[in-house]
């Protein structure tokens, strides 16, 4: 008898050693009323960032109180299954640069770390820097009004950015990413009033790292769902690319565009040009003092353009500028009778572009006032009888769209980077019905949600606003009246735990 006993304290004990030891390296908090000589745990939280910064190791999160926090400087490293996480708590502001450098939050040498949360603004430099390293994530911060970029990356692969906010930097960039780095995405971030390009990338053969071999080029990088705006009175492209190779551009949407470009895949610092880029279902409308709306140049080999809507309210420029005839596989656009295979800027019809390049035998010219919900007030999604609406490639064209939502709806692809579908359609199957709404109350209240979730007004949570929508259609539709007994059973429970 006493045998089994003694090996039940035994395991008792190990577990209680085992939850002791993961609740001291696992987890720790920090406050703007805490101590750095406190345990650093949830009732003993630490002052500052950078105490953190010192300490954490692989597996560790560091949850961060609501309030004003100097910034940090991390050269620790997570590993690639054990991520370091700096998890921000809404309301957290980096008011102060990090001891070490001009930027708010900076990363150097330090792999395998997220950083989430963040409201890093009105830095010396970047809001967040992050350099010589790999497998970082730079997620749901907020970099406005610092003085060069919003977020910097060099030398750095592997990288997640998506969900970020980085507007008005002073003389550069909203996201800067570059030194040769690949295997990267960029997704749904928002680049609003930069100074410069809205995302900039930069094979950069020029810049050496000791140790490492840097080849010029950006591979394997993936620009999608991003909104950008407002960028570029001070030139650049609110999407450039510079050596980017391999990589895909989709369903971004730009607009009021003051850039050189929309979209520029070039050679200037890269150790080559673009080559074996797809730019896919984006909407591009470039201001009356902007440039092309895509630019491509110095080709390394083909390109493909597929799906884009290119705008232009400049008096000349148009939709593409390519600076030759061969090599950029181009159709299924939406465009201006503007084209230019000149470096030059030669402005020439669509015709004759046609006729110089074989390319866009099925794209279509329309504006605006045709394509759109309301352009005047900056909605650019597609409107009924819009003449982008099932006329895109589908073989060609993106899966999804900047939402999310589950591409071809109804008979093909559309063009853009918004496909036509009816608010409420959550399972993207062309129609309203109850699977939808059990989708919708299923992620009722969830913040971080897409359309798929039941987020129809594209504000990322799924309210009641969503619900309204979705019942505005689905008694437009007539659902089978078993369906429709439930679906009002389901919204009068809905209903009343709204109240
Ligand atoms: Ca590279
Ligand atoms: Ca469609
Ligand atoms: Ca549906
Ligand atoms: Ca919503």
């Amino acid at each position: 008898m006493r045998q089994p006993i003694r090996s039940g304290i035994l395991a008792c004990a190990l577990c209680l050693l085992a939850a002791a030891s993961t609740g001291l390296a696992g987890t720790f908090y920090v406050s703007p009323t805490g101590s750095d000589l406190a345990a650093g745990d949830a009732t003993h939280p630490w002052l500052t960032l950078q105490k953190a910064a010192n300490v954490v190791t692989g597996g560790d999160t560091v949850n961060v109180l609501p309030g004003n926090y100097t910034g940090f400087d991390l050269a620790r490293s997570g590993k690639p299954d054990r991520q370091i996480t700096f998890l921000a708590q809404p309301g957290v502001f980096i008011t102060a640069n990090n001891p070490s450098t001009p930027d708010g939050i900076n990363l150097e040498g330090a792999s395998y770390v997220t950083i989430d949360g963040f409201n890093a603004s009105g830095r010396g430099r970047a809001g967040i820097r992050s350099v010589c390293n790999n497998g970082v994530v730079l997620r749901n911060n907020t970099c406005d009004s610092n003085a060069t970029w919003g977020i910097l990356t060099g030398f750095s692969s592997d990288l997640l950015i998506e969900n970020n906010i980085c507007s008005r930097s002073g003389t550069q960039h909203g996201i800067y990413i570059g030194n040769s780095s690949d295997n990267i995405t960029l997704r749904r971030n928002v680049c609003w009033g930069n100074y410069g390009c809205g995302i900039h990338m930069n094979g950069d053969i020029n810049t050496t790292w000791p140790g490492h071999t840097i080849d010029g080029l950006m591979q394997n990088v993936l620009v999608e769902g991003n909104i950008l705006y407002g960028n570029g009175s001070g030139g650049g492209a609110s999407i450039n690319g510079d050596g980017v190779q391999d990589s895909i551009i989709r369903n971004n949407l730009i607009y009021n565009a003051y850039n050189n470009s929309g979209i520029a895949l070039y050679d200037g610092d890269g150790s080559a040009g673009p080559k074996n880029d797809l730019v896919q279902n984006n909407t591009v409308l470039m201001a009356s003092t902007g440039g092309w709306c895509l630019n491509i140049s110095s080709p390394a080999g083909a390109n493909y353009a597929y799906n884009n809507i290119l705008y232009n309210s400049h008096s000349w420029r148009g939709s593409i500028e390519y600076d030759r005839t061969t090599g950029l596989v181009s159709d299924y656009n939406v465009v201006m009778d503007r084209f230019s295979t000149d470096s030059a800027g030669s402005r020439i019809g669509l015709g004759a572009w046609r006729t110089a390049t074989g390319q866009d035998a099925h794209s279509i010219i329309a504006t605006p006032t045709a394509l759109f919900v309301d352009p005047a007030n900056n909605d650019y999604h597609l409107k009924g009888g819009s003449p982008a609406i099932d006329v895109g490639s589908t073989v060609n064209g993106a899966a999804t769209d900047l939402r999310g939502v589950l591409r071809p709806i109804k008979n093909g692809t559309d063009i853009g980077a918004y496909e036509f579908i009816l608010a409420g359609d959550a399972n993207c199957d062309g129609a309203v019905r109850f699977a939808d709404y059990q989708v919708l109350e299923a992620n009722f209240g969830k913040a971080g949600a897409d359309w798929a979730m039941g987020d129809f007004n594209d504000d990322r949570s799924v309210t009641f606003a969503d619900y309204q929508l979705l019942e505005s259609n689905f008694n437009l539709s007539l659902p089978e009246p078993a369906s429709l007994t439930l679906l009002l059973a389901g919204a009068g429970m809905f209903l009343r735990r709204g109240q």
